[in-house]
C-alpha cells in the first residue's frame, strides 16, 4: 500500500536518524500527530508548549545532528518561531512540521479558529521565511520531490526547514515515483586541489601556527577528521566559547580557551602571535570573540568555512569543508613540538563550612563535579560564563546558545539532549531568571524516566543584566522569588534528590550526594546577587563600552 504524505516524510526523517518528534498537538495537525504515534519507529514527545518543543528539538539536533518539531497552525507555529530562529542562527537542521486547515477552508477563506479572521491562509507561511532555509506546502503530488529538496537544503545549509500539511492532504496516498535522495554537492576538484596546496604552503612557511576548530565542525559531523588533522600535524589548538568541546579538551594539543583579550592572556598572546591561524568553522561574533577583543590578523588567517576556504585575501569558492579537511588529514606533515601554553590547572575551590557560595567557591566545584561522557547544557547568563572556562573531562560536551542567546533555551534543550542520548548524564546549568521562562519543561524528565542533574543558580535576579545596565538596582532586574528546589515534586518528578544550598558546606554535601545519585537531581545554588564569574565581570567593562549609547 502506498504511504501517505505524512508517512513518507516520517520515513525519510527516520532515515536521517530522527526517531523522536517534539511538539504540542492540535486539531489541524492531528493527521501528523496520529501518523507519528502510529509509526512503530517514531516517538511522539509531548512538550508543555511549542517554544519549549522547538528548544528541545534544538538540543536533540546538537546531539543527533538533526531534529524535528511538530506544531499546529498559527498559535502553535508562531510560539515555536523563536526556537526555530535560534536553530537558524546556530546552524541546526530542524524539520518544522505544521498542520494547516484543509484546502476547502482555505479556498472559501473561511473564518476558522487560529486564523486572524481575515481569510488569509498564507500569512504564517510568509512569517517563517526569514528563519528557515527552505519551505514547502506538502501535497500528494509534490511530497516525494519536496521532501528530498528540503532535506538537501537543511543538510547543506545546516538550518531549519518548514513543512506545512493541509489537513485533508496529509493522510492521502503519495503520488509519483520514489526519488533517489539528493546527494550533497562535492567540491570543484581543481579549486579543492589549489586550496589544499595553498593551505599546505601557508602552514609550511609559518614558524608558529595553531588551529581554532569551530562549532561548525561538529554541526557538519567532522570531528573525527578534525582530530586526525590535529594528530597528524601536531598543531596546537585553542577553542572559543561557542566552539567549546568540539575536540577533547584533555589531549596534549589543547592549549585552552581563547576569548580575545578578556581571558587567558597566554592563550591570547599565543594565538594572536602565531604566524598562521587555521580557523575552521568559526564565527567571530561578539560573545565568541571576547566582545570583539580578538585581534586576528586577516593576512595570517586561513578560514575554512562550510562551502569555501579563504587564505589571507584569496577566496577559494566551492570547496566543501569535509573535502578539504579530508585532503589535509592525509597530507599535512607532522610539525615539531614548539613552545605552547599549557591549559591552566583547575583553580582550587575556595570556602568551606558556613562560608557563602562565592563565584570562586562555585565554579571550581562545578568543574570537579563533571565527569567523562557528560552533556553540559549551559544557559546564557553568568553560569555559562563561569563554566565555559572549566576544562572538560574526555568525551564530555558543552552546549550553549552563544549567538542567539535566548534565555530559557537550556532547560528544554537539555530535555531534548536527554531524549537524544538517554545513556549519557545530562547536566543542566541555568540561572534562575532564565529558568523561569521554561521551567515547566523539567516535568518531561520525570514523565519520560530521565535522570538529569540540574543546577539552578539563584542570585535573586538577572545578574548579567545588572552588570551591563546603567544602574544594577533597577527594578527590571528583580524576579519573583520562587521556591526552586520544590519544583521537581510539584512538576511530577517524584523521588529526585533536591537541595537548596546557601553555604559551601551544604554545597559540598549536595554535590557528593548528586555524584552518587541514581535519580534525577535538582540543586538550587543560592549566592549573593553580585557573585559573578570572572568573564561576566570583564564583560561588564567591555560590553558597556561596546553598547554605549
Ligand atoms: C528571551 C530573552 N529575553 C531576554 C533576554 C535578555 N537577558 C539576557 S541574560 C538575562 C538574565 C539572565 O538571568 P539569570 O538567568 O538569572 O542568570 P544570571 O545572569 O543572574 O546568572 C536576560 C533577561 C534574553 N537574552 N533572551
Ligand atoms: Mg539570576
Amino acid at each position: 500500500m502506498a504511504m501517505t504524505v505524512v508517512q513518507h516524510v516520517l520515513s525519510r526523517l527516520r532515515n536521517l536518524g530522527i526517531t523522536d518528534v517534539f511538539g504540542v498537538p492540535g486539531d489541524f495537525s492531528f493527521p501528523i500527530n496520529d501518523a507519528i504515534c502510529l509509526d512503530p519507529k517514531m516517538r511522539w514527545i509531548g512538550c508543555c508548549n511549542e517554544l519549549n518543543a522547538a528548544y528541545a528539538a534544538d538540543g536533540y539536533a546538537r546531539i543527533r545532528r538533526v531534529g524535528a518539531v511538530c506544531t499546529t497552525y498559527g498559535v502553535g507555529e508562531l510560539s515555536a518561531l523563536n526556537g526555530i530562529a535560534g536553530a537558524f542562527a546556530e546552524n541546526l537542521p530542524i524539520f518544522h512540521l505544521v498542520g494547516m486547515p484543509n484546502r476547502a477552508a482555505q479556498e472559501a477563506r473561511a473564518l476558522m479558529h487560529h486564523t486572524l479572521g481575515n481569510g488569509e491562509y498564507d500569512l504564517f507561511f510568509q512569517m517563517t521565511k526569514p528563519v528557515v532555509c527552505a519551505r514547502a506546502l506538502m501535497t500528494p503530488q509534490n511530497v516525494v520531490y519536496e521532501t528530498e529538496r528540503l532535506i538537501a537544503e537543511a543538510l547543506y545549509n545546516l538550518r531549519p526547514v518548514y513543512m506545512a500539511f493541509p489537513a485533508d492532504l496529509a493522510g492521502q496516498p503519495v503520488l509519483g515515483l520514489p526519488q533517489t535522495p539528493t546527494g550533497l554537492p562535492h567540491s570543484d576538484p581543481a579549486t579543492l586541489a589549489a586550496a589544499t596546496e595553498a593551505v599546505m604552503a601557508a602552514l609550511a612557511e609559518a614558524r608558529t601556527a595553531c588551529v581554532l576548530p569551530g562549532f561548525l565542525v561538529a554541526r557538519a559531523g567532522l570531528q573525527t577528521v578534525m582530530q586526525t588533522i590535529i594528530d597528524a600535524s601536531n598543531l596546537p589548538f585553542a577553542t572559543m566559547f561557542w566552539d567549546k568541546s568540539v575536540l577533547d579538551e584533555q589531549q596534549a594539543g589543547y592549549i585552552g580557551m581563547y576569548d580575545g583579550a578578556l581571558m587567558n592572556e597566554d592563550v591570547c598572546a599565543f594565538v594572536e602571535g602565531s604566524d598562521c591561524v587555521l580557523a575552521i568553522g568559526v564565527l567571530l561574533t561578539d560573545l565568541n570573540s571576547g566582545a570583539f577583543t580578538a585581534r586576528l590578523d586577516p593576512e595570517k588567517m586561513i578560514s575554512i568555512s562550510l562551502h569555501q576556504t579563504r587564505i589571507g585575501k584569496k577566496t577559494f569558492p566551492n570547496v566543501e569543508m569535509g573535502d578539504i579537511l579530508a585532503a589535509l588529514a592525509q597530507r599535512l606533515p607532522r610539525r615539531a613540538d614548539g613552545k605552547r601554553p599549557l591549559p591552566a590547572a583547575p583553580a582550587a575551590a575556595e570556602g568551606c563550612g558556613a562560608d557563602p557560595i562565592s563565584a570562586a567557591a562555585l565554579y571550581p566545584r562545578l568543574e570537579r563535579f563533571l565527569r567523562t561522557g557528560d552533556l553540559v547544557m549551559a544557559e546564557t547568563g553568568t553560569i555559562s560564563m563561569g563554566l565555559g572556562f572549566a576544562r572538560l573531562p574526555s568525551d564530555a560536551f558543552f552546549y550553549n546558545q552563544t549567538l542567539w542567546g535566548s534565555i530559557g533555551w537550556a532547560t528544554p534543550a537539555s530535555f531534548g539532549a536527554a531524549i537524544a542520548a538517554p545513556d549519557r548524564r545530562v547536566v543542566l546549568m541555568t540561572g534562575e531568571g532564565a529558568h523561569q521562562l521554561t521551567a515547566q519543561e523539567i516535568s518531561q524528565f520525570g514523565r519520560y524516566g530521565l535522570k538529569p542533574v540540574i543546577f539552578v543558580l539563584n542570585n535573586a535576579g538577572y545578574l548579567i543584566e545588572r552588570l551591563l545596565c546603567k544602574d544594577p538596582t533597577m527594578a527590571y532586574n528583580d524576579l519573583a522569588p520562587w521556591n526552586y528546589a520544590e519544583l521537581p515534586r510539584a512538576l511530577g518528578c517524584d523521588g529526585w534528590f533536591t537541595a537548596r544550598v546557601t553555604t559551601c558546606g551544604e554545597l559540598d554535601l549536595a554535590l557528593e550526594t548528586a555524584s552518587r545519585a541514581t535519580t534525577g537531581v535538582y540543586i538550587e545554588l543560592v549566592t549573593d546577587p553580585y557573585a559573578a564569574s570572572p568573564l561576566a565581570q570583564k564583560l561588564h567593562d567591555s560590553l558597556r563600552t561596546l553598547y554605549k549609547s
